[in-house]
């Protein structure tokens, strides 16, 4: 295809707090002509599903593994929030197709206009049996981590088996993701990005995800915090905050500010979410509370490097398997 890519630059009125979607072309040689034409837009027509990994009604999302030219991807689709501005459109502009009436009931299948009734996916391509493993649904085993334990088992194996960073140095670096950027502080020990989180759509603030990542590299992971961090852990949260506020117009008091233990990828990140949305990962075995961590590492500049951890893994997780070579489990 000749045309250019093109890309979706989404904005928040701050006035009203509403999200408003802007076309913005790249290139504009080719206005008015072919739609379909970016990458992003045709690389799931070479997909040959190989199995679902996990789904959920609940959620209403499904994980996919599959192969694309015979290399191995992940597709996560996920229906969206219904968004307030366009639930009159959605009532007043589809076709109903009536599958039962009892009295004063009713049932239909609602037939929205494509425009309302759009599907978030995520591809990861090509996927690493890593990427694979970790969206299969699995049971998920407490592990219990110790200071020494953490020396011992977790950092060698998170030395040697983690997930490339590249996409973070990307973001750093402005190759990729730079239209989305919320928040730039450049201070090379003290700053961060914050942008939003691939998981969120942006198209409503209910389930409102940004991360922010910081610009030092040395830091893995909850683990490597010391006092020594504190302006960055307190510049994060508090230039957080206020960012979030301009933008969103979203007050602190309706956000989760949070780490993961373990997380997924050892930059050190930061997860803002809305309060009211159950994100991923929030719960109390895995999140911790950025104001919790600056309090105990004004109480105890060692706090995270002496404490025993507690997280979940799933149970084909290799990080599970040397806990249990080393007897911890
Ligand atoms: N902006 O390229 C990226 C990018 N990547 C690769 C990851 N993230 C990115 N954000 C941007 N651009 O919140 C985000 C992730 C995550 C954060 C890393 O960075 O979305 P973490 O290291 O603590 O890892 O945080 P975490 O939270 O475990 O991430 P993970 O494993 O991706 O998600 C946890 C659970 O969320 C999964 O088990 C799954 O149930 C669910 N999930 C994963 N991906 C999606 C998705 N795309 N849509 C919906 N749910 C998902």
């Amino acid at each position: 295809a000749n045309a250019a890519a093109k890309r979706e630059n989404l904005t928040i009125d701050n006035e009203n707090a509403s999200v408003e979607a802007k076309r913005v072309k790249a290139d504009d040689e080719d206005e008015g002509k072919d739609e379909k034409v970016s990458d992003s837009e045709d690389i799931l027509s070479r997909f040959k599903t190989s199995s679902v990994l996990n789904d959920s009604a609940r959620e209403k999302i499904a994980f996919i593994h599959g192969k694309i030219d015979d290399q191995d991807a992940v597709v996560i689709v996920e229906k969206t929030p219904f968004r307030e501005e366009t639930l009159t459109e959605l009532l007043t502009g589809s076709k109903l197709k009536l599958e039962m009436r009892n009295d004063i009931y009713s049932s239909y299948q609602l037939q929205a206009p494509p425009h309302l009734n759009e599907i978030k996916t995520t591809v990861v391509f090509p996927a690493t049996e890593k990427h694979i493993k970790r969206h299969q649904r699995q049971e998920s085993f407490l592990v219990e981590e110790t200071g020494e334990d953490y020396r011992s088992i977790t950092l060698p194996y998170i030395q040697t088996q983690s997930f490339s960073l590249q996409w973070v140095y990307n973001i750093l670096e402005k190759k990729a993701e730079a239209d989305r950027i919320v928040f730039d502080d450049p201070d090379p020990h003290v700053g961060f990005v914050l942008l939003p989180d691939l998981k969120w759509d942006q198209k409503q603030l209910d389930n409102l995800y940004l991360i922010a990542i910081a610009r030092p590299r040395s830091i893995q992971s909850l683990r490597d915090l010391t006092s020594e961090h504190l302006p960055l852990l307190q510049n994060i949260f508090q230039k957080g905050k206020e960012a979030i506020l301009q933008r969103y117009n979203l007050p602190a008091s309706q956000l989760r500010v949070y780490l993961h233990y373990q997380p997924s990828y050892y930059h050190l990140h930061v997860h803002f979410t809305r309060l009211g949305y159950e994100a991923p990962g929030c719960g109390v075995e895995r999140a911790h509370l950025l104001s919790d961590v600056v309090q105990n590492l004004q109480t105890d500049p060692e706090f995270y490097k002496t404490r025993t951890l507690y997280f979940p893994l799933r149970a084909d997780d290799g990080l599970l398997g040397k806990f249990r070579e080393a007897g911890r489990i």
